[in-house]
């Protein structure tokens, strides 16, 4: 595998890049791809949103690697990640709920990938390369750049998928909390021509989806978490083989809902002195199912609805954003 970078000439990105704070915005896609057991006839992966910090990293992703005993969660940007990286951890780690918030979720279970995008405190491969076995590896890669090794080790994997309107009001609020300048409406625009980070959205949800014949892969919704959790715990417990009592499985629930994670310091990502936070922007924002029907206008739907059916002519695939 290789990689192939792109810049975007898209004037929307540069014309607003100084403004918004989208420096340095730059599009990659994996080339030889022959191992991922995609159920895509022809396909060809797209190329995705980065920063230019891609380069510097592209040899450790590649080479990054993987042990049989690994568990990973793999996302698009703000989808369910942490809640369900909280979740795992806990459901793997004998319901430690003492560990759990004694240590951050950050370090528990690295971000993987992170340097990619972001300058962080640490180079996010040395840190998964430092962190003890069993290691629990967040990440948001898409399917064509997960490393050679991934798919030969076949590592324990959930991955969870968001309705898009949601993804794009919760991406805006996460973004601007951290760098981005511009408005919603920007916002999402830029996010339906895909350049946000990891995008293409409906690319990474269709690939993964693609993989359901990978035994090795577990498929999450952020909206049946919602609906039912206890249900998504179960299959949880599971896919890893492990099994809880009735009043261990509610405590875990109780630990899991939005009003108790939301004051949990070790996973809430309140923490993150470095990073400032605009007022009110806490990353345990609304946790709701539909709050984007109270944010973004009908012309923004619209436009977000269009995006969806023209990304989605297998109608099959456009019950996944549903
Ligand atoms: S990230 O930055 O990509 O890792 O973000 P991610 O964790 O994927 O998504 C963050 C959104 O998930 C919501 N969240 C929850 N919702 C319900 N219940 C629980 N326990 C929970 N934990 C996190 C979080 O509030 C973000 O969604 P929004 O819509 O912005 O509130």
């Amino acid at each position: 595998m290789s990689f192939e970078y792109t810049e975007i000439t898209d004037p929307l990105y540069v014309d607003n890049k100084e403004q918004t704070g989208e420096d340095d915005y730059i599009m990659v896609r994996a080339k030889e791809c022959g191992d991922v057991p995609i159920s895509i006839p022809n396909w060809q992966p797209a190329a995705h949103c980065y920063t230019t910090r891609f380069h510097r990293h592209e040899k450790e992703l590649l080479e990054m690697e993987v042990f049989p005993d690994d568990v990973w969660v793999a996302s698009y940007p703000k989808s369910g990640t942490t809640w369900c990286q909280e979740m795992v951890w806990l459901i793997c780690n004998d319901l430690n709920f003492e560990a759990a918030r004694a240590e951050s979720l950050r370090t528990r279970f690295p971000f993987v990938d992170v340097s990619l995008i972001h300058d962080a405190q640490m180079n996010s491969f040395e840190r998964v390369r430092n962190t003890a076995r069993p290691r629990f590896i967040k990440t948001h890669l898409p399917v064509s750049m997960l490393p050679k090794q991934y798919w030969t080790v076949k590592p324990k994997t959930v991955y969870v998928k968001r309705n898009p309107k949601s993804v794009a009001v919760s991406y805006y609020h996460h973004s601007r909390g951290i760098f981005y300048r511009g408005t919603i409406d920007t916002f999402v625009r830029s996010f339906i021509r895909e350049h946000q980070f990891y995008s293409p959205y409906h690319a990474h949800v269709i690939e993964y989806h693609e993989l359901r014949d990978c035994s090795n892969i577990l498929h999450l919704a952020y909206e049946d978490m919602k609906r039912d959790l206890p249900a998504v715990v179960r299959k949880v417990c599971q896919f890893f083989g492990k099994s809880y009592s009735e009043p261990q499985l509610a405590e875990l629930c109780e630990h899991l809902s939005f009003r108790s994670m939301r004051e949990n310091k070790a996973c809430n990502y309140e923490d993150q002195s470095n990073v400032p936070r605009e007022a009110g922007e806490r990353f345990m924002r609304k946790g709701e199912l539909a709050s984007w029907k109270q944010e973004l206008t009908s012309e923004q739907i619209k436009m977000l609805d269009q995006w969806t059916v023209a990304n989605t002519p297998n109608i099959e695939h456009r019950k996944l954003f549903e």
